[in-house]
């Protein structure tokens, strides 16, 4: 039995997610297959996203090697090596052989919410073998028959499926954004490169991603091309050309890569950047002007390239102010940027956020202290000020803090607060950051008492007003009966915000991006009613959010609006995320008087309803 030399992470965290699938289907009679089930999950996910190859390690080091790796320990590191060495699992063999249920096209549903039980039940009473024969018995109503099952549910599984179909093949932009960033970084350093961007929807911050375009400028292509198919990261070469190469990279996305000529860049750049619809509507000015645009430059009759090494260059020549890309979308950006009319937003600015209002502590699901959020978002992030929202009480699953626990909770904060802003000696031991050195949060920072109230199903608070208004500011947020007639959902917001004591709505629409559709909500309603109540609207920068969506964040500012941009932190590394929700504001063409959260906190609070 040889050993297969050609084993891709990939395809050892496809195996994992299946165990750990079928675990749960198979065992669940066992106390610990919920458990046991995780950890394979677990496992899966890291090695998807494990820069080395596994097959590698494991020449290296052997089984030792594969125990270095987080999240894998005995158990599943002899299975790696036992796939590593014979191509199967016999663990998994034995596994699908109990089941007829086509395995390789319901495991990912799981991602969706779609329970390896649901499975389970589906296939015992219906014989349901595989996503097809799953969606023909939905729509022939036959799953509302089954204990459990109702019309209702059978809906939510259709669009989930529907939803599902649709997002396969594209990316969340922050799923790959350390990976597509990291690349194009290793690209710039190739000796004799003068610059590498990652253009395409990427550039544009798009919310999902289908593929990346590197463009890179260097007189030396060869060299760039083959460093590119030789990445670690590379599980099969696409294609090879003369300046362009085509790869798939292990996690499944494609990546292009095209190398210019410096003289080219500019223009380059411009075309693969798009979208596609821009790019054909500058083609037109350009002929318009006699002139001829292309990915090589911008050309007069007499093939003279008058533009070409600058994207600037290229719109100037055009009588064109740059647009930036988020707003590439032939939406009337391209209109407002001839010269002279001066008409394009001032978009906000990716540094332009003084703070943060949706952020999340131990006290309820959230991962760490108050004072370790406060720690990151004032030493890492540079920001000023964070608003504590913790879940409230009706929300039963996050621990949700009642009546009590909140005002303790508000009276915390302000102990640190003065902390703060008296400069006492305040050096905690408690608190530690993450390498656990020590550290004081002196200096202009503040934390914000605050709260994510919950929206119970007639639009009311699960926490009176008299409470609420002891707090610094209030967000609200529906969070349960997703599925209610749009009327009773807009309704319910509506009343959240007529409500004087709520600031802000989170996250308006519930929406997750290629998993669950919004609420159904009248957006231009609610709009209608945060103008008339003086309510905050929230982009919420978890990547899987990102409500509001751009032609939403559009409505509202022409509407007056007033939005807040908040990470949604559940743990420090999510501030990060505030970029995607910048992104989403600039793609809305927010400007940074729009978002209230550019304000220094006094001013912020002042503005509030
Ligand atoms: P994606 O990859 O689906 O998320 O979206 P994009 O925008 O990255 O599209 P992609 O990768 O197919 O092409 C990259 C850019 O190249 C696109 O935004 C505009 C340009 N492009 C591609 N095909 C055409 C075309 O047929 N005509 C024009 N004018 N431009 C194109
Ligand atoms: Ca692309
Ligand atoms: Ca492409
Ligand atoms: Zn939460």
């Amino acid at each position: 039995m040889g050993i297969k030399n050609d084993i891709k992470n990939s395809d050892i965290a496809k195996i994992l997610h299946k165990i750990g699938f079928l675990v749960e289907i198979y065992e669940s009679d066992h106390s610990n297959a919920t458990f046991k089930a995780r950890s394979y999950k677990r496992a899966s996910d890291v090695i998807a996203s494990l820069s080395s190859n596994i097959y590698e390690i494991y020449m290296k080091d052997g089984l030792d090697g594969l125990l270095q790796i987080p999240s894998v320990g005995k158990a599943i590191a002899s299975k790696i090596e036992e796939f590593i060495t014979t191509g199967k699992i016999h663990y998994f063999e034995k596994l699908k052989s109990k089941t007829s249920v086509n395995i390789d096209e319901f495991y990912n549903l799981e991602g969706i919410g779609i329970s390896p039980k649901t499975i389970k039940v589906l296939h015992n009473n219906l014989g349901i073998k595989d996503l097809s024969e799953l969606q023909n018995a939905l729509l022939e109503g036959r799953l509302r028959n089954i204990p459990g099952f109702t019309r209702r549910k059978e809906e939510t599984i259709l669009k989930k499926i529907q939803l599902f179909k649709k997002g396969i093949g594209r990316y969340l932009l922050g799923d790959v954004y350390p990976l597509v960033k990291q690349i194009e970084s290793r690209l710039s350093n190739i000796d004799g490169v003068t610059k590498a961007i990652a253009a395409g929807s990427f550039r544009r911050m798009k919310e999902t991603i289908g593929d990346i375009d590197y463009i890179v400028s260097s007189d030396n292509p060869e060299k760039v091309m083959d460093y590119f198919v030789t990445m670690p990261e590379v599980e099969e070469i696409l294609g090879k050309g003369q300046s362009k190469t085509f790869v798939r990279l292990n996690n499944g996305m494609d990546a292009d890569l095209l190398v210019v000529p410096e003289e080219s860049f500019g223009s380059a750049l411009q075309y693969f950047t798009g979208s596609k619809e821009h790019g054909v509507a500058m083609r037109k000015i350009a002929l318009a002007k006699h002139l001829h645009l292309n990915e090589w430059g911008v050309f007069d009759n007499y093939q003279n390239r008058i533009a070409g090494s600058t994207e600037e260059q290229v719109y100037q020549v055009l009588d064109l102010d740059w647009i930036p890309p988020e707003i590439r979308e032939n939406a009337g950006e391209i209109e407002l940027a001839i010269k002279g009319i001066n008409g394009l937003p001032k978009l906000i600015q990716y540094d332009n956020l003084k703070g943060d209002l949706q952020v999340h502590s131990n006290s309820t699901d959230g991962t760490v202290s108050i004072e370790e959020m406060a720690l990151t978002a004032k030493d890492k992030f540079g920001l000023e000020y964070i608003a504590l929202t913790d879940h409230t009480k009706s929300l039963k699953l996050t621990k949700g803090l009642d009546e009590k626990q909140l005002l303790d909770q508000a009276n915390r904060i302000e102990e640190i607060n003065d902390k703060i802003r008296y400069g006492q000696e305040y050096t905690q031991q408690h608190i530690r950051n993450e390498q656990g050195s020590e550290a004081s949060i002196q200096g202009n920072f503040r934390v914000l008492s605050a709260a994510e109230a919950n929206i119970m199903k007639d639009g009311s608070l699960d926490i009176s007003n008299n409470i609420l208004d002891k707090l610094d500011l209030v967000g609200a947020a529906i969070h349960s009966s997703f599925t209610q007639p749009i009327e009773v959902q807009t309704e319910r917001l509506v009343k959240a915000a007529q409500n004087p004591s709520v600031d802000i709505i989170f996250h308006p629409t519930g929406r997750l991006i290629n998993k669950r559709e919004g609420y159904c909500v009248n957006i231009g309603k609610l709009v209608e009613a945060a103008k008339d109540t003086d309510t905050v609207l929230e982009i919420d920068s978890y990547y899987d959010r990102l409500d509001l969506k751009d032609e939403y964040v559009r409505m509202a500012i022409q509407n007056n609006v007033r939005l807040v941009i908040d990470s949604d932190a559940h743990h420090p590394v999510h501030f990060a995320f505030l970029k995607f929700g910048i992104a989403q504001a600039r793609r809305g063409w927010a400007e940074k008087s729009d978002v209230l959260n550019t304000l220094p906190v006094d001013t912020l609070l002042e503005s509030l309803k």
